[in-house]
């Protein structure tokens, strides 16, 4: 409740600061929240549900209908409320083109560092089409900055999400409708070697670049979001004449921001599959693949203190925790480490701790590091009252 009222406050101030014409201090954001979030739009708070009249304060509004966006109950990625759009083909055409968007001023500082995490649910009719659209975009500041299209931009297109980086189509996959999928960009925006875009879909990083981020100007690009149909502006060919989505969670950062504090809240519950399973040493009879074969009757077993399973999910996700089922372990406890690591060779140490030795059922521990980006786990063994045997039935990872 207090940050709350205190992001309505500095809101509040912002409000009264723009219309004196007076820029913004970094200082404000800073009281804001000590995490780095600049900005929550949930639309759990009722100041914020100002659909369809107007866009929620500080934003700009770009649609032109009763229907282009609205506030629904239903569905919602988190809390009881969730933003709607929709756009028709034959809707009036809104600053040059057919776009249902809300829009951050164009006030975002050069170099700036900043991060952003929504949850964007397509409804079913979202069905394929030739012609694409963005459904949240990064734009060039309109003045003094080169080029019309945006340096980044999230799309669906021929059925598949798509991101646009400055020209450069990304693949990130088919689009299913009808179920919720959180995105987060972390933007460092800058025209030389010093910029990075990073993005994560549900909880997966699928894209890491350094380099330029945009072609320069005096401000950063500023962030909107909702449907943008430019086909339906140029009578380009398009097999739909609607299209719906519903956008949830909605969180900004700044440099001081991490990950955790922008992705849509996920309970550490996720499991990614695991694509192998190595081990630092093994028996024959019970090789490291058996320690992922969803079987409690099968283990990988490895003699001496520090023997090491080590869990490889292909591709480096934010994982949170994981699930570790022990040989005799309702016999006796286990003493463990776990580290994560990007690259396999590089690890830090997440988790230490001992199992309740009184289940051979599966026990979930959570990082005390909290969610990071790694690839692989690796469970070393250091102690039980019994032997020097490590003895592991089933391990898994736990992501966001
Ligand atoms: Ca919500
Ligand atoms: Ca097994």
């Amino acid at each position: 409740m207090k940050r709350s009222r205190i992001r309505a406050w500095i809101v509040a101030v912002s409000s009264t600061m723009l219309a004196a014409g007076v820029a913004l201090a970094p200082v404000q954001t800073a009281m804001a929240d000590p995490a780095g979030v600049q900005r929550t739009l949930d639309w759990e708070q009722s100041a914020d549900r100002t659909l369809p009249a107007a866009a929620p304060a500080n934003l700009n509004k770009q649609w032109a209908t009763s229907y282009g966006a609205t506030n629904v109950t239903s569905p919602t990625r988190d809390g009881s409320h969730a933003a709607r759009f929709e756009l028709r083909k034959s809707d009036p055409v809104v600053s040059s083109s057919k776009r249902a968007e809300i829009s951050q001023r164009d006030e975002q500082p050069a170099g700036a560092d900043r991060w952003y995490g929504f949850s964007i649910n397509l409804a079913t009719t979202w069905t394929h089409d030739t012609s694409a659209e963005i459904v949240s975009q990064w734009h060039h500041c309109d003045v003094g900055c080169p080029g019309t299209s945006p340096p980044l931009a999230l799309l669906t297109d021929e059925g598949r999400w798509k991101i646009d980086f400055r020209g450069e189509p990304i693949d990130l996959g088919a689009y299913t409708t009808g179920t919720w999928v959180d995105w987060v960009f972390h933007v460092t925006w800058r025209t030389d070697s010093t910029g990075l875009l990073q993005v994560w879909k549900n909880g997966e990083r699928v894209v890491h670049q350094t380099g330029a981020t945009h072609d320069g100007g005096p401000r950063s690009p500023y962030f909107k979001f909702g449907i943008y149909k430019w086909d339906w502006n140029t009578g380009a060919p398009s097999s739909t004449t609607q299209r719906v989505m519903y956008y949830d969670a909605l969180r900004l950062g700044d440099e001081r921001a991490v990950h955790r504090d922008i992705a849509p809240q996920r309970t550490c519950a996720r499991a990614p599959a695991v694509a192998a399973a190595s081990a630092t040493t093994y028996e024959p009879a019970n090789p490291p693949s058996n320690a992922i074969d969803s079987n409690l009757t099968t283990r990988w077993s490895g003699q001496g203190f520090g023997a090491a399973l080590i869990l490889d999910t292909g591709a480096p996700r934010q994982l949170c925790g994981a699930t570790v089922a022990w040989h005799r372990g309702d016999l006796r406890w286990n003493d463990y480490t776990i580290h994560a690591s990007q690259d396999g060779v590089s690890y830090t140490k997440v988790w230490e701790g001992r199992s309740s030795g009184t289940t051979t059922a599966p026990e979930t521990v959570h990082f005390t590091s909290g969610a990071l980006d790694a690839r692989y786990l690796k469970i070393s063994f250091w102690a039980n009252p019994e032997n020097d045997w490590a003895s592991i039935t089933e391990a898994r990872p736990l992501g966001l």
